[in-house]
């Protein structure tokens, strides 16, 4: 018998989930009780090298409002050839081809090993990958050059027979015609007018081929291929001409961003629910146009957070309704759109975020096109796994099952609803709820969504002892090799009567997937709501935690309960659930002459002068030289060879640096500082400040680095946790 973290671990490998609870409560009111939902962390394509997809198409339950794939925990009757479903208890028939099935000679989706199975769809055409790039040129030179160098090299990454399709804006917009033999030729549109896309499709000569000429979906992809998109092996020199050529004459007047007006309705024209990825380009805000966040004339300074907060920015509101509706219709088409904003000044990407959120894009800010960040990052986009495809896939549809005593509340991640109703769908929203179908337009092996349930099986309603209940993922998606493929999923988790088994349900709670799931619950809810309810909420669900279950739950989350809402800029999409820890509570490690680097708490306790910390807060890679170590280093004792160790100190958190920073997506900005320098506030504004200016006792002590801040500490703010638990449940 495997132990709960074993347990949590294998299903994690095998299936990509990760529940909060791993015995779920058997009623309604008792799972209502227990502030931390029934839900799991989900990462529908996670990476198995040992999962060859199978050539054949899934078997599905006959009853029309089920359609749940057959799987292992459905019972067969191999001498009746009958399986019976194990969400809706249908029976079916096997199909034909399953006539030779027996005990013996069992189909892969009943093996056990298989909860996680993947098909290929035979039916269909191979779909093209189309890439669409929307470049900004009014940067500066250097911006521009090294922004060429990069798409320049996406091309020669991208597979002979992608279709790669460019559109530039500066003052006007540009559209080029990749097809036409030597002339570059491109048409150029005024980016003020928000034109619909019937208007750009006759602007562009772009007419769909009517129903009558276009024979089903077979014939449709190929015909509508047109000047505008090119299989790169044909166009690629061409393009980079283009992109060589380009130049940018008033890269200090400010510049229109209406690409906005194009990108949705180009790919849409000419392939409708096709996976495609508009790669934005950025170098400054809008500035006009319906997108536009701030005013023509440069001397008008862009909206500050104080603006957003005080509700004083004044294009805010508009702008960020047109960016939804541009987002909703990429994402209606399956279009991924990321943005990457590389400028010294705001680009308005608060107001751009849907864009990205809808459509599981990548948003990517850096201070120019010639930094590694930028670079490495939109490098590593196109990185490609043993098999040589590219890790991302397109145009997805997840669906979520489940057995009758549960329902789905909803999902939090990078996905619209596709509002489909049906038996398992709860009344009960959280996040995007009342459906059992989101679309995800990117997805890639690290997407991860927090799925959300309800318990709705009565209290007098026991269910019999063993009862498991069950959830079956069904991710529809475009590989990148075109085709399309179908991956399920299907888990099963015990029953327990939460007033004679509650032990066995606290042993089975997943505190890291609980913080997961409950930080992307309260940024959810920061985002829709205003923000002191939001912390009233959060304080409530502590109290009530730290009343009913362990206190080491609610430390994981009270830590951060002040970073929160700074999280919530990373970004509820991507990331495995390690990374996500990190980003909600950075790790710090120490190197001394003391021995090994070791991990050491993330308190204001931990900064010595004979130390050197490498902080990693996933966007961030720290290097922080204590006091002593500083001056050592400015003395230059590195360089002499009696003091070699000293050499081997400081250079081993700089190895360690270098490996973080070669295999983390998004490549994270690296820092390296020392005692008082002006970078070391990134530190200091991460630590736990169990020494503050408020209680100096510890001053002059050889204990860590006070800190100036007016935040409570951990201690302090953990005990009153405690009083007031056990106060509000007396
Ligand atoms: C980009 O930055 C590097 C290093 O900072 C510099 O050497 C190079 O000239 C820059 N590229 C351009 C195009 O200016
Ligand atoms: C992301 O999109 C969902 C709806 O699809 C929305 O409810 C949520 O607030 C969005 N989050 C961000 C960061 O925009
Ligand atoms: C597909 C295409 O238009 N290719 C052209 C690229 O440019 C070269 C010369 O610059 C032409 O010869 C190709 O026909
Ligand atoms: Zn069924």
């Amino acid at each position: 018998m495997a132990t709960f973290p074993e347990y949590i671990a294998q299903n994690e490998e095998r299936d990509g989930v990760r529940f909060s609870w791993n015995v779920w409560p058997s009623s309604r009111l008792e799972a209502t009780r227990m502030v931390v939902p029934v839900a799991a962390l989900f990462t529908p394509l996670k990476e198995r090298t040992d999962l060859p997809p199978i050539q054949y198409e899934p078997v599905l339950c006959s009853r029309a409002t089920c359609r749940a794939v057959l799987n292992p925990l459905c019972q067969v009757d191999y001498r009746a050839k009958l399986w019976a479903c194990n969400f809706c208890y249908q029976r079916n028939q096997f199909p034909p081809s399953y006539a030779g099935i027996s005990e013996v000679n069992q189909p892969a989706e009943l093996l056990p090993l298989f909860s996680t199975i993947e098909y290929v769809v035979q039916r269909g055409p191979q779909m093209p990958l189309v890439f669409l790039y929307v470049v900004d040129t009014c940067m500066e030179d250097e911006d521009l050059q090294a922004l060429k160098e990069s798409l320049q090299m996406s091309l020669s990454l991208l597979p002979p027979t992608a279709l790669v399709g460019l559109i530039t804006f500066g003052r006007m917009v540009q559209v080029h015609e990749l097809g036409c033999e030597g002339i570059s030729k491109s048409y150029v549109f005024r980016g003020t007018k928000d034109l619909n896309a019937k208007q750009l499709q006759e602007m562009l000569g772009l007419t769909k081929p009517s129903a009558a000429q276009g024979r089903g979906p077979q014939a449709a992809p190929q015909q509508s291929f047109n000047r505008f998109l090119q299989p790169v092996q044909k166009i690629d020199m061409n393009l980079t001409d283009l992109l060589g050529s380009y130049h940018c004459a008033h890269w200090a007047s400010p510049c229109p961003s209406p690409w906005v007006l194009l990108v949705f309705f180009y790919p849409q024209c000419t392939f409708p629910n096709t996976g495609a990825r508009i790669m934005t380009f950025i170098g400054g805000p809008a500035t006009q146009g319906p997108g536009m966040v701030v005013g023509d004339e440069l001397k008008t300074p862009i909206r500050s957070w104080h603006d957003i907060e005080k509700d004083n920015a004044k294009f805010m509101k508009k702008a960020t309704k047109h960016y939804e509706s541009l987002a909703n219709r990429a994402s209606s088409n399956g279009h991924i759109i990321d943005i990457y904003a590389c400028a010294l000044d705001q680009t308005g990407l608060l107001e751009m975020k849907c864009c990205t959120n809808y459509t599981g894009g990548y948003m990517v800010m850096a201070d120019s096109f010639n930094t590694s960040l930028f670079k490495q990052t939109f490098q590593r986009v196109f990185t490609k796994d043993v098999q040589g495809s590219f890790k991302m896939a397109f145009a997805a549809t997840l669906e979520v099952k489940t057995s009758r005593e549960i329902k789905v509340s909803g999902a939090i991640g990078p996905c619209v609803s596709l509002n489909a109703k049906g038996p398992c769908v709860s009344e009960n929203e959280i996040g995007t709820g009342g459906t059992c179908q989101w679309k995800v337009c990117g997805l890639d092996p690290s997407t991860t969504l927090a799925l959300y349930f309800e318990v709705v099986n009565q209290h007098n309603a026991p269910i019999p002892q063993g009862g498991r209940g069950a959830i079956q993922f069904v991710t529809q998606y475009q590989h990148s090799s075109g085709q399309r493929r179908i991956r399920v999923t299907t888990t099963a988790r015990n029953w327990a009567d939460a007033q004679t088994q509650i032990q066995s349900i606290a042993a089975s709670f997943d505190q890291e997937a609980a913080a997961i799931l409950m930080a992307r619950l309260a940024v959810y809810r920061a985002e829709t709501e205003e923000g002191p309810d939001v912390l009233r909420w959060l304080d409530r669900q502590l109290i009530r935690l730290v009343g009913e279950h362990t206190c080491r739950v609610s430390a994981t989350i009270d830590l951060n309960r002040k970073r929160l809402i700074i999280v919530h800029t990373c970004d509820t999409h991507l990331d495995d659930l390690t990374q996500a820890l990190i980003m909600i509570q950075p790790v710090l490690y120490a190197y001394s002459f003391n021995g090994p680097p070791e991990p050491v708490l993330l308190d204001s306790s931990s900064i010595l002068p004979d130390r050197i910390l490498l902080m990693d807060t996933f966007f961030q890679i720290l290097i922080y030289h204590g006091e002593t170590v500083a001056q050592w280093r400015k003395a230059g004792y590195q360089d002499m060879p009696e003091y070699e160790n000293f050499k081997h100190l400081l250079q081993a958190p700089v190895d360690d640096a270098q490996e973080l920073l070669h295999t983390r997506f998004p490549m994270p900005r690296y820092i390296d500082t020392e005692h008082g320098g002006s970078q070391a506030r990134f530190l200091l504004s991460k630590v736990n400040p169990s020494q503050t200016h408020n209680n100096m006792y510890t001053w002059g002590q050889e204990s860590g680095a006070p800190i100036l801040t007016d935040d409570v500490s951990l201690q302090v703010f953990m005990d009153h946790l405690k009083k007031l638990a056990v106060s509000s449940a007396a």
